[in-house]
């Protein structure tokens, strides 16, 4: 046994030299892993005995990509190029030996190799898109010679990670070893080929299966043309397409050059960069510095939930999916029976689309009871209330649920309003409870803001970060504030956009504006989807918003065929002659005279404050860092990815420029531009939200 360097080391099984690299957590392709890779083959292939090099990982898995921490930084050590040329080009075959994740560089290195064999629970992908990238190391010339156009077409656009069982039906595993064996495999497999002397295959000089896709540029304009919503506002997707294209269409060594063009302008653009900060942040977000990892956890082996309506039984799902029990408790038969047959139909639907068995169904099911008694929740572990906001009842509810829960059991509310601090005191134990803020449908939404109040213990947060992780969400812990950070930022925006249609602009225009910024929807079309009626009561409309004189008139929203937009029978929208109408007449009635208002204007109407607004949560220390802010509006609000969340934006555009217009706002429209004192203090220091430590 030699070392290379501190994470690869060289070793000898007879006639076959084994590389094996060390650099946890991932074995990225950092300069170590890289010298370590071309060194120790130089060593290997100079050993005249040599007839085969295996390349296996130590830890969790094989490479899982390049060292995305060292992009953009200066060059060091071996290149990733010159380490996949020297791996195709050494004279003896070369087999990537993979277990956990290649993905990535890691892949690219996979596939400058002769052989690829892996255990069947690997999984291999080019994940690049998903950073705002494309393999740039060959990878989008050498996948689709391997896999065929439209495999590498999916694999580079979509970025998923495929198991090692299709890689072998497509051909990008040659074989499958045995689990926990990977090692002793490869090296058989070694043998084997060696004793075969085949010619030595390299990739980069396959053509078989890119033929066929030559000259024919509808195979790319449909996968385009199928995908246009999948990618929109993206430019990564698109680069990856052209690369493939490429690869069909030119010589291998003009295609690199393709490759390398495309991704240096990615790799330099500010989406990438935006996708970079986004995949630092979901792992950042689950750092609590006052909670350590070694936290006491509360075993959570089954939960209750308080109220079977839509938010109730989303939340059930979430923990029948991954096989906890869940006792769900409602206040009459009807609206238990109700709540369990909606959890039921849901599930059925997923399996009419092939997503999940009808064992699965009823394996999930079995696990839910249904109870109109409280005090059946008194062996449960977690406690989930998820009754309708009033404060009144809430706390009734948890004075109950205290004399009830056994000692231990977390109790949390999903409120998505109402002060935690306060539901907490109407216990005698404000430490066992916690806010867990669903999203709706709470069983698909990935967001969950977990709101920490004063007295909540470290091991009820450690414990129900885990749990959320558990259950497939994104945590974001927040402190107790009105609308938390989520709604407390939407509040900006959504008054904005209220006063703006007063002002000039029409619905179609906000929402118009936004889509293009990169939300899935306007905040007008999405009012229409929620439904305009939800808490309107007719016997106390005022006619004092457009919400409430549009439900005055019965539009209700989608549910109805018409809200802010008329709807045809597909729930298609169009803009609405009649609620032009009825919004000129409400200004006029208000004295608004009204005025053209630039798209610009509505962009950083709508955009700065929530900026501001995220400044203001971080110095009242309501978020722990600025990047939880941008996961929470990213996976709860639909804040394109590629724009990095709203404190990434601002920093981008500069804080400087927020600064400046919040201050000519706050001039012309008063006080609720006012700047937040930490966007100053950072303008004037010359930083960005990125610099907070
Ligand atoms: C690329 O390859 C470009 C090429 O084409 C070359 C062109 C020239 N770099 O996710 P986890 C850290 S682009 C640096 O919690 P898991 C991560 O931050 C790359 N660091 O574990 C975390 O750190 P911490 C293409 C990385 O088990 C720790 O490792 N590849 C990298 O849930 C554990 O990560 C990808 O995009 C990296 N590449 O999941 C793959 N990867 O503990 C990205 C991870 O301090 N990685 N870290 O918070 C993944 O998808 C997941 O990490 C993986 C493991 C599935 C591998």
């Amino acid at each position: 046994m030699t070392a290379i360097n501190d994470v690869a080391k060289l070793d000898f099984d007879g006639e076959v030299a084994v590389i094996t690299l060390n650099s946890p957590p991932v074995n990225a392709l950092g300069a170590g892993v890289r010298d370590g890779i071309a060194h120790g083959l130089k060593q290997a292939t100079a050993n005249p005995a040599t007839k085969a090099v295996v390349l296996v990982c130590e830890g969790k898995t094989f490479i899982a990509g390049a060292d995305i921490s060292e992009f953009g930084k200066p060059p060091k050590g071996t290149s990733l190029f010159e380490v996949i040329d020297g791996i195709e080009s050494a004279r003896v075959p070369v087999i990537a030996a993979i277990h956990g994740t290649a993905l990535g560089g890691g892949l690219e290195v996979a596939l400058g190799c002769h052989y690829r064999v892996a255990v069947p629970s690997a999984k291999c992908g080019v994940p690049e898109v998903k950073l705002g990238l494309l393999p740039g190391a060959g990878g989008t010339q050498r996948l689709p010679r391997i896999v065929g156009v439209e495999k590498a077409l999916e694999m580079t656009a979509f970025g998923e990670h495929i198991g090692a069982k299709q890689c072998a039906e497509m051909g990008l595993i040659d074989a499958l070893v045995d689990e926990g064996k990977l090692r002793d495999g490869a090296v058989a497999f070694a043998r084997k080929i060696v004793a075969e002397k085949r010619p030595l295959k390299k990739v980069r000089d396959l053509t078989d299966k890119i033929d066929a896709a030559k000259g024919k540029p509808e195979i790319f304009a449909a996968f385009r043309k199928a995908n246009a919503k999948r990618f929109r506002g993206f430019e990564a997707p698109e680069a990856n397409i052209k690369c493939i294209e490429a690869a069909v269409n030119q010589p291998f060594d003009e295609g690199l050059k393709t490759e390398r063009k495309l991704f240096m302008g990615l790799m330099t653009g500010v989406q990438s960069q935006a996708q970079r900060y986004v995949f630092f942040a979901e792992r950042a977000v689950w750092k609590v510095p006052d909670v350590p990892d070694d936290t006491q956890m509360i075993p959570i082996t089954n939960v209750g939930v308080i109220g079977a309506g839509t938010m109730g039984g989303g939340i059930a799902m979430n923990f029948l999916n991954v096989g906890t029990p869940v006792t769900i408790v409602e206040t009459s038969q009807e609206a238990l029976d109700r709540g369990l047959a909606t959890i039921r139909r849901n599930y059925e639907n997923t399996a009419k689309r092939g997503r999940l068995t009808m064992a699965d169904v009823e394996k999930r099911m079995g696990l839910l009871r249904g109870s109109l008694e409280l005090a059946d929740l008194k062996d449960r572990d977690l406690i989930i209330e998820a009754v309708f906001e009033n404060m009144d009842l809430k706390k009734e509810i948890f004075g109950k649920l205290d004399a009830i829960a056994k000692p231990g059991a977390i109790l949390a509310t999903n409120t998505s309003a109402l002060d935690v601090n306060v539901i907490a005191a109407s216990t005698k134990r404000p430490e066992a409870v916690i806010g867990w803020h669903f999203f709706s449908p709470a069983n698909v939404m990935r967001l969950l803001e977990l709101v920490r109040g004063d007295k909540t213990s470290k091991p009820v947060i450690a414990t129900s970060m885990a749990a959320a992780r558990k259950i497939g969400k994104i945590a974001a812990l927040v402190g107790v504030c009105p609308g938390f950070v989520g709604n407390r930022i939407l509040g900006q925006r959504q008054r904005e956009a209220q006063k703006l249609i007063l002002e000039g602009a029409m619905p179609w225009d906000v929402d118009r504006v936004l889509y293009d910024f990169g939300f899935p929807m306007g905040p007008f079309a999405m009012s229409d989807l929620a439904g305009l009626d939800i808490g309107w009561i007719k016997e106390k409309s005022s006619s004092s918003t457009m919400r409430e004189v549009l439900c005055e008139m019965d539009r209700r929203g989608q549910k109805n065929g018409k809200g802010f937009y008329d709807y045809d029978a597909e729930r298609n929208a169009t803009p609405s002659p009649v609620v032009e109408k009825a919004i000129l007449e409400f200004a006029a009635k208000k004295g608004i005279n009204r005025r053209t208002i630039t798209d610009e204007e509505i962009l950083e109407r709508c955009i700065y404050p929530m900026i501001n607004e995220g400044a203001k949560i971080l110095e009242e220390g309501k978020a722990i860092r600025a990047s939880d802010i941008d996961i929470v509006w990213i996976n709860g609000y639909g804040w394109p990815v590629y724009r990095g969340g709203p404190m990434f934006y601002g920093d981008t555009i500069g804080l400087p420029n927020v600064l400046e217009k919040m201050r000519k706002f706050e001039g012309q429209m008063g006080a609720e531009f006012k700047p937040a004192k930490l966007l100053e203090k950072l303008v004037a220091e010359g930083k960005g939200f990125r610099d907070l430590k």
